[in-house]
C-alpha cells in the first residue's frame, strides 16, 4: 500500500473539478485503497481525490471506532436533500481550522462500490455531513467557501504567514 500528499490550501488544485470514473478497473482500486490509507494515516474521517491532486471522483469514508469499516464511494451524487442542520468542520486541506457551516440534515445518495454495483441510500447525522463535504471536493469547493469573505480573506493571510515563518525556519 502507498499512500498520497494531501493537498493545502491556496493550492489552486484542490478547485479542479473531478470526472466521473468511467470503469472500476485495478487502478481505480488501488487509488481508492491507497486513498483510505492516506486518510487514516492523516486522521481524517473521509477523503476525496481531489484531495490527493487525482480528478476522479472517488471517495473514502471511514466513520467506525476501529476504523475498519470503510466506504468506497465511486461516482457518488446527492439525490434529494432536506433540512438544515450546522457542524463545526474541519478539513485535511485545511489544517488547523474549524468552522461551523450548514448543510442539508438528511441526503438521498448514490454511488457506485468497488464490486461494481449502484447503492441508493439515506441518511442523516454525520455520514450526511461528511459525503456533502467531499462531494464539494469534487466540484473543486471547500468548507471554507461557505465563509465570509472577510473570514476567508483573513484565513488566507493567516496561512500565507504561517508558511513564510516555515519557510524562513528551513
Ligand atoms: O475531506 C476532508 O478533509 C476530511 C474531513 C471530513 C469531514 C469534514 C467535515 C465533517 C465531516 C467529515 C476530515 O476528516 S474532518 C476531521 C478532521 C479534520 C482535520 C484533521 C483531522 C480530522
Ligand atoms: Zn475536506
Amino acid at each position: 500500500m502507498a499512500t498520497f500528499e494531501v493537498l493545502h490550501f491556496p493550492d489552486e488544485r484542490l478547485r479542479k473539478k473531478a470526472v466521473p470514473v468511467e470503469k472500476i478497473n485495478d487502478q481505480i482500486v488501488t487509488i481508492a485503497k491507497n486513498m483510505l490509507e492516506t486518510m487514516y494515516d492523516e486522521g481524517g474521517i473521509g477523503l476525496a481525490a481531489t484531495q490527493v491532486n487525482i480528478q476522479k471522483r472517488i471517495v473514502v469514508i471511514d466513520l467506525s471506532e476501529n476504523r475498519d469499516a470503510p466506504l468506497f464511494l465511486i461516482n457518488p451524487e446527492i439525490l434529494e436533500k432536506d433540512g438544515i442542520e450546522t457542524m463545526r468542520e474541519g478539513c485535511l486541506s485545511v489544517p488547523d481550522y474549524f468552522e461551523v457551516v450548514e448543510r442539508a440534515e438528511t441526503i438521498k445518495y448514490q454511488y457506485t462500490n468497488l464490486d461494481n454495483q449502484l447503492v441508493v441510500d439515506t441518511t442523516d447525522g454525520l455520514l450526511a455531513v461528511c459525503i456533502q463535504h467531499e462531494i464539494d471536493h469534487l466540484n473543486g469547493k471547500l468548507f471554507i467557501d461557505y465563509l465570509s469573505p472577510l473570514k476567508r480573506q483573513r484565513l488566507k493571510k493567516k496561512i500565507e504567514k504561517q508558511e513564510k515563518l516555515q519557510h524562513n525556519v528551513l
